[in-house]
This record gives C-alpha cells, structure tokens and sequence, in this order.
C-alpha cells in the first residue's frame, strides 16, 4: 500500500511538462507486467492518494482524490439530461445551482467527454456541443448495454480543472468484456502502438508508445487536440480516471512527430490500470489500449493468467476480448 503518493500527473493540464527533453533517451525498456493479480482488492487503495498539488491552490475536500471518481465536486456537478435516443446530454451545475455557460478552452475544446464501460471496453474521447442554456449534446457514444462511466473533463470559466463522472445504464443485453491480458504492444487498423517504461505507483515515469505501421516507424503523427498523442487511464476496480498530455509539443522545435510520444506519468495506487493512447495519423484519430500492472515488485512479469476472482466485472468469460476500438468511427471534430 502507498500512502502520500502524488497525483501530479494525473489532472488535465498538469501533465504537459513543456520544458522537458524529448524523453526518448530514458527509456526503461517493457512495461512491466504481471502474471496474475494478488489479491482482490489490489486496485482499492485509492483512499491512501493524497494530492501533493493541493498546495496549487487547489486544496478541497475531494483534493486528494484522482479525478472523475466524484459526481459533484467544488461546487460543480455533473447531472445527466433526458435526450432523444441516440443522444447524450448533460449539464454541469455550478456553486450557484444553475447551469455553467461558461467554460475555458482545454487541448482546443471546452468539453472533452470520456466514456468507458465499467469492464473498461467501449472507451471513446468525444467532444460535445454546448447549447445556450448548458446543455450538451452529442451522439451518443454509449453504444453497448451496461454500466458506462461517463467523465466530464473540463475547466469552468474563473475555476479550476475539474473531472466529474456518472455512471450511465444503458439497458440490454450485456456481454461482459474480459479485460485483455497486460502486454507491452497493441495493434489497431494496421497500426503497432509499443508502450515501454516501468511505472511504479506514486513516481513520475515516462511512459513512450512507439507507433508503427506496418512495420515502419510512423514520423509524420499529426497533432490532435494540440499534442501527438493524449493518454488517458482508467483504474480497474473504481475507474479512477487519469488523463495525461505528452512531454513536449508540435512545432515548439524538438518534439518530433513520432515514431515515439512520451508522458510523464504517475499512478496514484498499485493495480490494474486500462491505458488508452488517442493518436491521429493521415487525419484519422485511433486508439490503442492496454493493461498495465502497476506495482507489486516482487511479482513475475509475463502474460495474465485466467483465474477465479473477486471481481465480477473484468473476470467473467468473454468471447471477444476486442471489440473494435478506435475504429475509423472513433470521430473527433
Ligand atoms: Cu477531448
């Protein structure tokens, strides 16, 4: 268990460490992996986090908690809207009970919507319209039955960042994903994505992915959202939510437009965490996803086993641990 570990890598914006070298010289070679989980509870622990940046000014009640656990923090709340179906919408409230209109643009939107369900599939990065009145709208991207968390990442006019969630029902019949395995590599249309670095919980670790197709190094990424690549990762067991930029950014003279993207990362707990990497290549953005164990140093390193478990959600047989993430679909605009 890791008291007093920091969260500085974790809110939207804390992340982009713009004085720092292209970070490919401090490689560590594979992300770690772990053969099986140890304990049930391995993820829990997140009520050991403290926030270290709460002298930022940021310091509240919920300060020391990842983001997007909370519905309703510092006054904002996230409360979800009756919509026509195949719509999402929703309205954050502010201090005052009313609808918040106002809202500073972050990575080049105001809104960014993060959806997964709670067996960690289904993850999408959408960015919806705000009406004059708060609302927002978009397609909806919930598009399986089950539980979805949805995460509001945004930063209201005169406040601070702030990530809310929601769980969401989407009623059906539900196939329960298996989480994949932890690997060091993902592949999505033709693309390679190769995750390298060795995080441990509570110390900033560059993580870098290495993009390549079809066996050639990808140089010419294309900036999405203002940066090469934004990674977001969610928690097994409570969906903790952790979005990170990369270190360096387009056109400030060093940061090269792959093949490799770089983030200064930092898990707030030992545990299984869902990473998912937004790219954008030849004007499409794509996600590569993976598992990544974080902790327990005494443990082997290789692929997951299958095995009885606590946790009903990641643990159920699946016949299909993909389903098609990052698909040309995934649109961002
Ligand atoms: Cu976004």
């Amino acid at each position: 268990m890791n008291t007093a570990t920091k969260l500085s890598g974790f809110a939207l914006g804390l992340a982009a460490v713009f004085g720092a070298a292209y970070g490919v010289g401090q490689l560590t070679g594979p992300v770690t992996v772990v053969a099986t989980e140890h304990d049930s509870d391995g993820v829990g622990h997140g009520g050991d986090v403290r926030d270290e940046d709460a002298g930022h000014g940021e310091g509240t009640a919920a300060g020391h908690l990842p983001g997007g656990l909370l519905v309703s923090d510092r006054g904002y709340t996230l409360v979800t809207v009756g919509a026509p179906a195949g719509e999402f919408a929703f309205r954050i409230t502010g201090p005052d009970g009313r609808p918040v209109t106002g809202y500073d643009v972050t990575h080049d939107e105001r809104m960014h919507l993060i959806v997964a369900r709670r067996d960690l599939s289904g993850f999408r990065h959408v960015h919806p319209e705000l009406a004059s009145d708060g609302t927002w709208r978009i397609a909806s991207p919930l598009d399986s039955p089950g539980v979805w968390r949805a995460f509001a990442d945004f930063t209201p006019t005169g406040g601070d960042p702030l990530t809310l969630g929601v769980d969401v029902t989407v009623p059906g019949a539900l196939t329960e994903r298996q989480l994949p395995a932890p690997a060091s590599s993902a592949t999505v249309d033709g693309y390679t994505v190769t995750l390298s670095g060795a995080p441990q919980p509570g110390r900033t670790t560059t993580l870098t992915l290495t993009v390549d197709r079809d066996g050639a190094p990808v140089t010419d990424l294309e900036p999405y959202l203002g940066a090469y690549g934004h990674l977001v990762a969610l928690r097994r067991g409570d969906l903790a939510y952790l979005h990170v930029h990369p270190e360096g950014i387009p056109g400030d003279g060093r940061t090269a437009p792959g093949p490799q993207v770089s983030f200064a990362t930092e898990f707030p707990s030992a545990g299984t965490y869902r990473l998912y990497l937004d790219f954008r290549h030849r004007g499409v953005v794509r996600t590569a996803e993976f598992t990544v164990h974080v902790g327990d140093p005494g443990s082997t390193t290789g692929p997951a086993g299958e095995h009885a478990s606590a946790e009903p959600e990641n643990e159920q047989a699946s016949a299909e641990p993909e389903d098609g993430h990052g698909t040309p679909g995934h649109e961002h605009d």
